[in-house]
């Protein structure tokens, strides 16, 4: 039998067969010097020993993993920011973006509380979606948005990252009403959530796909990720990069650089390009303590 490990405590693994049947499982004894590879996201194959148990005998390779949550397999991130209460954050926003980038999701940008600001004001939703992201304007207050989300979601695993605050909880309620997260109170003093989400477990949608109800990228260190790799974790960047003089042009100083060009016309927002070089600077300085 096979399934996908929803949840992963003290040696047993929760699984869940494509048709929606939980069973409790162990790992088999000469897996389980590798147990601890065993992760939630994981598809497994098993042994049915019992009406709801059994015994894994198999993982399938890992298409990805994340680190924090401990999470595999994850194909679709929900990169939630609220406009206002707290505001957008452009910095934080194309950091969970490299790492995304890095560990080959596929993005789905939220600006969230629309309900608070006029949608005319928002410039982040240009500048992302001329990159190629797909952004999507949400209220988890008016319902907006929702039926767009709930098209990512379809059919597969999936994060909801961004800071605490940004309305994740409130938006997944509203999504499935049944998954009841908790909501945090903005505290009036840093208008920023409470953090209520923990261990992390995959949760099933009705219309199909899981969700982890803790949020992704909860550390945000760019770990794992090389200086030299960076220019092709921004996809504006790369994509012109086959212009640059020097095929391993860091965009920086170089001469004939196509990065520089394209930003003094105005074709590479200059916010993008500045965060770059704060990523850069970032990663050789982590790279030179090693
Ligand atoms: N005006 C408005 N408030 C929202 C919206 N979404 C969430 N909130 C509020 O923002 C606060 C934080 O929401 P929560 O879901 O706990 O954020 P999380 O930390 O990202 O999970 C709560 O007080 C929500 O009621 C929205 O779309 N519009
Ligand atoms: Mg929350
Ligand atoms: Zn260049």
């Amino acid at each position: 039998m096979e399934g996908i490990v929803v949840k992963a405590v003290g040696g047993f693994y929760n699984v869940r067969t494509d048709d929606n049947k939980m069973y409790q499982c162990k790992a088999r004894g000469r897996f389980k010097q590798e147990s601890l590879n065993i992760f939630v996201g994981d598809r497994v194959y098993f042994t049915q020993t019992n009406e709801n148990e059994g015994v894994v005998e198999k993982v399938a390779p890992k298409k990805n993993r994340l680190v924090r949550p401990p999470i595999v397999n994850v194909e679709t991130v929900i990169i939630f920011f609220s406009l206002k209460d707290p505001p957008i954050n452009l910095l934080l926003l194309d950091r969970i973006l490299v790492l995304a980038e890095s560990n080959y999701l596929e993005p789905v940008i939220c600006l969230n509380k629309i309900d608070l600001v006029k949608e005319e004001e928002i410039e982040a939703q240009e500048i992302y979606q001329s990159i190629g992201y797909s952004i999507i304007l949400t209220s988890a207050l008016t319902g907006q948005g929702v039926q767009q989300v709930k098209e990512c979601l379809k059919d597969k695993i999936s994060v909801f990252t961004g800071p605490s605050g940004s309305g994740k909880s409130t938006f997944l309620n509203r999504v499935q009403p049944a998954l009841k997260l908790k909501v945090g109170k903005i505290s009036s003093k840093t208008r920023r959530g409470k953090q209520t989400t923990r261990n992390v477990e995959l949760l099933p949608f009705d219309f199909g796909g899981m969700v982890a109800d803790s949020p992704g990228f909860s550390q945000l260190d760019l770990v794992d990720i090389q200086s030299d790799e960076l220019p092709f974790l921004f996809p504006e960047f790369a994509r012109i990069s086959v212009n640059c003089k020097f095929s391993s042009c860091a965009h920086e100083h170089e001469p004939s650089c196509a990065v520089k060009e394209a930003l003094e016309r105005g074709e590479i927002n200059q916010s993008r390009y500045k965060h770059y070089l704060v990523f850069l600077q970032e990663l050789r300085e982590m790279e030179r303590s090693y």
